[in-house]
């Protein structure tokens, strides 16, 4: 069962402001793909305070949470936007975070995106370029948060169809 649940494991991946500015996309996805792990879903967002607060909502306590909020919402950057993926495959959270390096971008390996791309910021923000899942909770949550079931192309968590009537555009 343990191995069945794993074999498509979901995981969620942020390409954050600092890494869109320093036009990195196509460097970090390369690694990424290193992982031969599948993208199942990507999209290009505009991050509100609303969606940056609740993502990093087990950080509120620390003294940099202010900072990573305006981070992840571009507040530092020229492309106030992120790229957002979902990840599956064998073990694809630990092959990912394994990839991404450690959160200090000083003391994450030179091979690793974190190390070959991040910087500590003057004010002691760690701008290290990419957000990963760090376990299947978190996966889980974060990638609930971040897409709607339709945009997955797989059914990674069980869902339920429901009946709305609400406005919104279309192409004219
Ligand atoms: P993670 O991104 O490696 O999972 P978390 O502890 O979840 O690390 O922290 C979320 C983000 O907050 C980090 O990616 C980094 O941008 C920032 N951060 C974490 N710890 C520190 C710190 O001690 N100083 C400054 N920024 C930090
Ligand atoms: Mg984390």
């Amino acid at each position: 069962m343990e191995n069945e649940l794993h074999e498509r494991q979901p995981t969620l991946v942020l390409i954050k402001p600092d890494g869109l500015s320093k036009s990195l996309t196509g460097n970090i996805l390369t690694r990424l793909s290193e992982t031969k792990l599948e993208i199942a879903a990507a999209k290009c967002v505009r991050v509100s305070r609303e969606l940056a607060e609740e993502h990093y909502r087990d950080l509120r306590e620390k003294p940099f949470f202010e900072e990573i909020i305006g981070y992840l919402m571009g507040k530092f950057h020229d492309r106030k936007k992120v790229l957002a993926f979902v990840y599956v495959g064998v073990d694809a959270i630990g092959k990912v975070r394994d990839i991404c390096g450690a959160t200090n971008p000083e003391e994450a390996a030179s091979t690793t995106i974190r190390g070959a791309y991040g910087r500590i910021t003057t004010k002691g923000v760690y701008e290290n370029v990419i957000h990963a899942s760090s376990n299947e909770q978190e996966a889980e949550r974060e990638i609930k948060l971040w897409f709607k079931p339709d945009e997955v192309i797989y059914n990674i968590y069980p869902v339920k169809t429901v009946e709305e009537k609400v406005k919104h555009p279309i192409w004219a």
